[in-house]
């Protein structure tokens, strides 16, 4: 199975480029009401060795010169990395570049997202996008989209119970979840830190960002003999980290010195939950905050010496999406997985790097120029 792996910098340039005058026509639904629990599900492979060239800046329209029609079925509106991610691919296939993007909310929901997907079929659009809430109950629909010869190209999360699909664009939450703990323990040492007693606020349950982020943090933390004090879905949302961070400061007052945020918008809501518990986080404070997207707002934060470490997660999937599919409308064949490149960040430049799957990976101190470039 080929592999590529693509660079968050590139990619973000190339989207900044692609912005200017684009407009959309396309259709958007409003979110449905109520979001739903997700099943369990697994976790990404890891990422192959090589990286590659991102592709030429895209060209203003299709080859055959219609309009091609794309449905785009994304999570919902969760964080400032959603937002990231749907803006992406509203910039890249607007009108101007001869797209009609139909794009549905799915606020959460699987069962919207199936609906919506199902809906897609019904209009017969050329290509459908998916950012799958959960990684499961997804093989009869793509089935479905088989048979009526849609290609489905499927973006960020990962789906696990079929490879009825023509790519994957997306990141190894698994790596990020590793790469956390691996600073961690080198940090730890050079503060002179010996004991690790750890809160964790998940992301949605059964999101793969979460069960990678999860598993991978806990290896670390069990090979080294951490403690993980609890564990509790925040569900990507800020209100969620405040809610589970006003429990946990309850509940474990004066037993943590480590929060876990799988996202950065969770992070802001534990370190309003902090604050008014009096508790003190991050580079001078008492508790190590670590968060996971590496978004603008979190960034600024890292700066800031509020997060101590910031693991980013690429949102700007789109242009590698759009080569997909000028290779499939070429008749070529694309390559299966598309990993982006992350990059992690620090306040302080305490551990220059750490190795993560036998790679050797730096970590990146945030300046004004970093923020100012991110997404
Ligand atoms: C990760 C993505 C996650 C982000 C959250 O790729 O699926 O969902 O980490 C978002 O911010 O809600």
């Amino acid at each position: 199975m080929k592999r590529k792996i693509v660079s968050a910098l590139v990619c973000a340039a190339m989207v900044a480029t692609m912005v200017v005058g684009c407009g959309s026509s396309s259709t958007t639904t409003a979110p449905a009401e109520d979001a739903t629990e997700a099943p369990a599900e697994e976790e990404a492979e890891a990422p192959a060795e090589d990286a590659e060239e991102a592709p030429a800046e895209s060209d203003a329209s299709n080859a055959s010169g219609d309009v091609i029609t794309i449905g785009f079925a994304q999570v919902g509106h969760e964080s400032d990395w959603r937002t990231a991610s749907t803006k992406s691919c509203q910039d890249v296939f607007s009108a101007e570049n001869g797209y009609d993007l139909q794009f549905v909310d799915c606020d959460n929901d699987s069962a919207v997202q199936l609906e919506a997907v199902r809906g897609f079929i019904e209009q017969d659009v050329d290509y459908i996008i998916i950012d799958p809430i959960v990684s499961t109950g997804w093989d009869t629909v793509l089935t479905e989209c088989e048979d009526a010869g849609i290609p489905v190209i499927v973006i960020d999360r990962t789906i696990d119970d079929s490879d009825k699909y023509a790519a994957w664009v997306g990141s190894n939450f698994k790596t990020e979840g590793l790469a956390a703990g691996e600073w961690l323990k080198a940090y730890a040492a050079a503060k002179g830190i010996t004991e690790i007693n750890a809160l964790v606020i998940e992301g949605s349950t059964g999101a793969s960002a979460t069960i990678g982020r999860t598993e991978g943090f806990k290896e670390i933390a069990d090979r080294e003999g951490w403690t993980i004090l609890d564990s509790q879905s925040g569900d990507f949302t800020q209100d969620g980290g405040q809610e589970v961070m006003e429990s946990y400061c309850k509940s474990y007052e004066g037993k943590f010195n480590v929060v876990i945020c799988q996202n950065d918008n969770e992070a802001f809501g534990a370190m309003d939950a902090m604050t008014a518990a009096g508790v003190s986080y991050g580079v001078n404070g008492d508790v190590i905050l670590v968060s996971f997207d590496a978004c603008t707002a979190g960034l600024e934060f890292v700066m800031s010496g509020d997060i101590t470490a910031d693991f980013e997660c690429n949102p700007l999937a789109a242009p590698f999406v759009e080569e997909v599919i000028k290779t499939l409308a070429s008749g070529g064949t694309p390559d299966k997985e598309v990993y982006m490149v992350e990059h992690w960040y620090v306040n302080e430049d305490v551990v220059p790097s750490i190795e993560v799957n036998g790679e050797t990976q730096e970590m990146t101190v945030v300046t004004q120029e970093i923020v100012d470039a991110q997404y």
